[in-house]
Order: C-alpha cells, then structure tokens, then sequence
C-alpha cells in the first residue's frame, strides 16, 4: 500500500497504531467497492455470532429505536452488503452506507457525514479480538451505528455534525467537537419513559459495557448539556468513567443547531478540560459513581 502518503494524510486520527486497511485502491472520497467476495466463512460466522450474543443483549438496555431498526436490516446471519442496508436506509432518511478501508481524515470523515453517508470498514475482527479491537470493524460500524440512522432525527443530528467539522478545523478545535461525536454518537445514553437506555454504538457493539453503562453503579451518569459534554475528556481504551443522558434527539439536535460553536470553542479553549470522572456544581446527576 501507499505506505508513505497515505498515513501521513492520516496523523490526525485518533489512534497512533498501524491502521490495518489496504488505502492503495481508493477512489477520491475514500471509498472503496466493498470486496464480498473476499470475505472468508469464517468472517461471516463470526458475525453471526457476535450479533447473535449482542442482539440478547440489547434487548434489555437498548433504546427501543436501536432494537427496532436492527430487526429491520435483518442481517443476523453473514455480513451484509452495504448496498443492500443503503437501500432499506435512503428511503426513510435518506442516509447510505459506504464501504471504506478503515479510520479517515477529519475533514473526509466530516465530508461524508454532512452528505449523509456513513463510511464503514468492511473487514471483520480476528477472533482473538472478539472483545476488544482499536479501530472500527464492520461489526462496530456496522451493528453500532446503522440503526439510529433509521431515526430521523438522530439521522439529522449526525449530519449536523459532519457540517460543524470544517468550522472545529478552521478553529483548531477538532478534539473539543470529537467529545462530542464520543459521548453522544459513541457512548449516549437516552430516557425512554423515565428508564435510562443506551444508543450510542460504541457500548452497543461491546458485550461488556453495554449492561455496564445502563446497569452499572460504577459510573457516573449525566444529564446532557452540549457545553460540559465539549469540555470533558474520555478514555480510549477503558469504559467511559461518566455517560451523559439525553431526554430525546431533538434535545441534541436543538442544541447542535441553536449554538454559535466559534465562540464556543474560544471559551473552552481557555479552560483545563474537565477530568472524565468529575462531577460539577451545575450537572443533573443520575447517578454518582
Ligand atoms: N473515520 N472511519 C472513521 N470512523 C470514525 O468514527 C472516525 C473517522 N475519522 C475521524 C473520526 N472518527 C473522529 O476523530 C471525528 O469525529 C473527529
Ligand atoms: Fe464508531
């Protein structure tokens, strides 16, 4: 691969190991055909079986909306085709599913989400990594994040964040914006008739820290508010030490619209972030860990 060119282009994402994609046959926006055929059985009975024992499972702390729309990709079984998710997806929000070789740039990242395209890595986990791997595979992007794009709202929200990214860049405030891609795309938690559910793909995909982020007394849990959650650090490689609790989408959403995030990133700039597990005098706690 273009051993030289292409990682370089890749410094600022966020993770400093050797991506495992192949970025040699990529058209402009990074996209690729997804190879079908290159998938071995075995990557196709993994599958079934990390979405057998992850369906159990969500059944009980997932957001209805997640459980819902999973049911609807109807995709148990092999790994799906992108193109044939896509189909089901673009006539209720219009969102399409496109194959990628793995972790993007920033701005091509920020690209495809403003345009209503979520990139996914088409390659599959080893086994040895069933629990635990660095950067998203098909099943992470797959499982994890397709189901709230049937969310109409959310759907909207997730665009809006892919067009906030060229401002975050033009004020070097990258990370300050991808808090909140990791709290409220990654690890968000939502009231649904006054119980506390999970929706965010990262706990979802995971088979330890979904019933930890829902049921756990170990962490905190918070209620929402754009500024704290953009103030906030997170662990990369441990379950999350806070969870922020919307009341609805349309309460990211609002939020996401309604704020001028230049003068945002100016006052957060100016700020020591706040510890993952810190509690403040303002939050509205669920539960203190
Ligand atoms: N690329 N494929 C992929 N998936 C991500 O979630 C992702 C990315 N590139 C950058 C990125 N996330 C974040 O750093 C941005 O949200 C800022
Ligand atoms: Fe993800």
């Amino acid at each position: 691969m273009a051993e030289a060119a292409k990682p370089e282009a890749l410094k600022n994402a966020p993770t400093v190991h050797r991506l495992r994609g192949d970025y040699s046959a990529m058209r402009s926006d990074w996209t690729i055909d997804q190879p079908i055929a290159a998938y071995a059985e075995d990557d196709h009975a993994l599958w079934a079986q990390l979405y057998a024992r992850q369906t159990r499972l969500v059944k009980d702390y997932a957001a209805p909306v997640f459980v819902r729309s999973l049911a609807a990709m109807d995709c148990a079984e092999a790994i799906p085709s992108f193109e044939g998710l896509s189909k089901r997806l673009r006539p209720c929000t219009g969102w399409e599913v496109v194959p990628v070789p793995g972790l993007l740039p920033d701005d091509v990242f920020f690209a495809h989400l403003a345009n209503r395209r979520f990139p996914a890595s088409w390659w599959i986990r080893k086994r040895e990594e069933i629990d635990y791997l660095v950067e998203p595979d098909v099943f992470h992007d797959i499982f994890g994040h397709v189901p709230l794009l049937f969310d109409p709202v959310f759907a909207d929200y997730l665009q809006q964040y892919g067009l906030a990214g060229p401002k975050a860049m033009a004020h070097d405030a990258v990370p300050i914006l991808a808090r909140l891609y990791w709290y409220m795309v990654e690890f968000g938690l939502i009231l649904v008739n006054g119980d506390i559910k999970a929706y965010g793909a990262g706990m979802l995909s995971s088979f330890g820290e979904t019933q930890f982020s829902v049921a756990s007394p170990q962490p905190n849990r918070i209620g929402f508010a754009l500024e704290r959650v953009m103030r906030t650090r997170y662990w990369i490689d441990r379950y999350q030490s806070a969870y922020f609790v919307l009341d609805s989408f349309e309460q990211l959403f609002r939020a996401s619209i309604d704020t001028d995030f230049g003068p945002l990133y100016d006052r957060i700039k100016q700020q020591e972030p706040v510890a993952p597990d810190a509690i403040l005098p303002d939050d509205r706690v669920f539960n203190r860990g």
